[in-house]
């Protein structure tokens, strides 16, 4: 399987399969879990102070021999701690989030890392591609988090077409038939981020879980404009007195101060209510708990059942 796949070849994997990089919920045991089952596991660096992150890196060495990634996000204030972490421990694979990543390209590429960025445009995936790239991820807007403009079905053709590297598709992603949709755009790898939070061995809090698997398609809610950094988050008090406060135009440091701490707080303290739950659209599809390793075997037999099925349905 995935023998002529070239995100598998390149990630050194046996499945074209990414977990999405979640600050405060990637740690080294869900990344660990997402690697031994064959995917590529990934730690989100987020905005964790250096100390805490060096433990995450060495821990996913004690969990898993396999290769697993670290992503940067470089809205972060300690984005160049993360890139300094990993040249430290010859981290095999770096994704980069949130801005342009030409610095720690410069600064990884010639140690060997596969640094892989992602971007939300074409005019990004062609500059990457220009800078060195050796693949990208196209996140599309049905993703959770922060967001671009496109959707991932109108990204990923035209990201597909445009560059020669390989598209790992992104957003809206969280089973078999998304997988395969990716790859009928042109995609050779997903990545997958709001499916494994409901992983056994993601450690977000339990009432977090509980409304990804309890969420509808008309969950989500995108916020944040205002600010430049559009959100995507599940509805809750806190998104519709972040909207309020939008739609009254309170400045720009008063958002930032109402918003801030508010994804730690549901993701370490379980506050749903009054915290951020980020997660992509496709959480309504989300709706049981397992092991990362049956979630991805799940997944690429569905794709390849799917594949076979569609195939007859054109004859
Ligand atoms: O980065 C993400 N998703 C994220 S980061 C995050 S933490 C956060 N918390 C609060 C506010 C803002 C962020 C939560 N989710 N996804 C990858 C991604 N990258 N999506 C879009 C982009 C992107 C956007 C602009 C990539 C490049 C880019 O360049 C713009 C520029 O000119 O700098």
């Amino acid at each position: 399987m995935f023998s002529s796949n070239r995100v598998t070849k390149l990630l050194n994997v046996k499945y074209p399969i990414v977990q999405g990089a979640m600050a405060w919920v990637a740690d080294a045991d869900l990344a660990a879990a997402v690697s031994n089952g064959g995917g590529l596991g990934i730690i989100a660096a987020g905005n964790m102070p250096a100390e805490m992150l060096e433990q995450e890196l060495l821990k996913v060495r004690r969990l898993t021999d396999k290769p697993f990634g670290l992503n940067i996000m470089l809205l972060s204030p300690t984005w160049e701690d993360a890139m300094e972490l990993a040249a430290k421990h010859r981290v095999p694979v770096v994704t980069t989030g949130a801005g342009l990543p030409g610095k720690v390209m410069d600064r990884l590429m010639p140690l060997g890392t596969t640094v892989i960025p992602v971007i939300a445009s074409i005019a990004h995936a062609e500059r990457v591609r220009k800078q060195g790239a050796p693949a990208v991820i196209a996140e599309g807007m049905e993703a959770g988090g922060h967001i671009g403009e496109s959707t991932t079905m109108a990204l990923t053709a035209q990201i597909a077409k445009t560059v020669d590297i390989p598209v790992i598709a992104a957003g809206g992603i969280a089973d078999g038939r998304g997988m395969l949709a990716a790859f009928a755009l042109g995609a050779e790898g997903v990545q997958m981020g709001t499916r494994f939070v409901v992983a056994t061995e993601c450690n977000v809090h339990e009432n977090y879980k509980k409304k990804i698997l309890a969420a509808n398609d008309h969950s989500t809610v995108i916020t944040g404009r205002a600010l430049g950094h559009p959100v995507r988050s599940i509805k809750n008090k806190f998104t519709q007195q972040f909207q309020e406060m939008e739609d009254n135009r309170v400045t720009i440091e008063e958002l930032d101060k109402f918003g801030s701490g508010r994804l730690r707080a549901a993701v370490v303290d379980g506050d749903v209510d009054q915290g951020s739950v980020m997660s992509g659209q496709i959480a309504g599809l989300v709706d049981r708990i397992q092991p990362a390793a049956e979630m991805i075997e799940e997944i690429v037999h569905e794709a390849a059942g799917l594949a076979k099925d569609i195939y007859g349905r054109f004859a």
